[in-house]
C-alpha cells in the first residue's frame, strides 16, 4: 500500500495529482512539522532531509516531488505516464523532469532571496534563462517531453503554476495554455477533491 507523508499547503499537495494519475489507492500520514510533531520512522527513512512530500511503497521508502514522480510512473504506469526505456522521448522525457529540481525550483532562491546572477556558477543558469527554457521548448508543443502528458508535465508545471501564484514569474500565453491543459485533466479535478476531503478531515 502507497503512504504519502503530506501537510497543507506544501509541495506534498502536489502529489496527489501524481497518485490520481497512476490510480493506484493510497493512505495519508500527516506531519506536521509546523507544530513540532515527531515524524514516524517510516517517514524519516523516506525522507533523511525532512523534507514534504516523502512516499512510502510497502518497502519503498523515497521522497523529493520529482523522485516520487519517476519512482510511480516506472512502477505503475510505465509506457503511458514514463516513455518506455527504448522510446526516444525517454531522452527529453529524464531531463525535462530533472528540470524542474535542478533548474526551476532552485531558481526560486535567486528571485526570492535576492540573490546577485551568477549564470556560470548557479546550475540554473539565471532565473530568466531557466523561464526562457521551458518557454521556447513550449512554442509549438502540448507537453514538455512527448507527444502525449508524462508526469513530466505534473511535475513542471505544478511548479511553473507555483513561481506564478507568487508573483515571481508571469506565464506568456503559450506556457498559460500549457498549464490549463495541465490542470484540465480529470486525475486534476479528482486529486483536488481527495484534497478538500483531507483538508475536511482535519477541522
Ligand atoms: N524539491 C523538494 C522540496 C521539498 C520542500 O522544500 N518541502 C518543504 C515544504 S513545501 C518542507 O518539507 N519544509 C519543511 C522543512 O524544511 O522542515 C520537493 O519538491 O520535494
Amino acid at each position: 500500500m502507497i503512504t504519502l507523508y503530506w501537510n497543507p499547503q506544501t509541495r506534498a499537495e502536489r502529489m496527489f495529482w501524481l497518485l490520481e494519475e497512476i490510480d493506484e489507492p493510497y493512505r495519508l500520514e500527516r506531519f506536521n512539522y509546523k507544530d513540532g510533531a515527531q515524524p514516524s520512522e517510516a517517514f524519516k527513512q523516506a525522507s533523511p532531509l525532512r523534507k514534504l512530500p516523502a512516499l512510502s511503497d510497502d518497502d519503498v521508502h523515497l521522497a523529493d516531488s520529482a523522485a516520487i514522480a519517476l519512482y510511480l510512473a516506472d512502477r505503475y504506469a510505465m509506457g503511458r505516464l514514463a516513455p518506455a526505456l527504448d522510446d526516444p522521448a525517454r531522452g527529453p522525457y529524464l531531463y525535462w523532469m530533472f528540470f524542474t529540481p535542478s533548474a526551476l525550483e532552485p531558481a526560486i532562491a535567486e528571485k526570492v532571496g535576492g540573490l546577485e546572477p551568477r549564470p556560470t556558477s548557479y546550475p540554473w543558469g539565471t532565473f530568466d534563462r531557466m523561464t526562457g527554457a521551458f518557454e521556447d521548448r513550449l512554442k509549438g508543443r502540448h507537453w514538455i517531453a512527448s507527444d502525449s502528458f508524462t508526469m513530466a508535465d505534473a511535475v513542471m508545471s505544478s511548479s511553473i503554476a507555483y513561481i506564478a501564484a507568487f508573483k515571481l514569474y508571469e506565464p506568456v500565453p503559450h506556457v498559460a495554455d500549457y498549464l490549463a491543459r495541465c490542470t484540465d485533466r480529470p486525475s486534476y479535478a479528482a486529486a483536488a477533491k481527495r484534497l478538500e476531503e483531507a483538508m475536511a478531515a482535519l477541522a
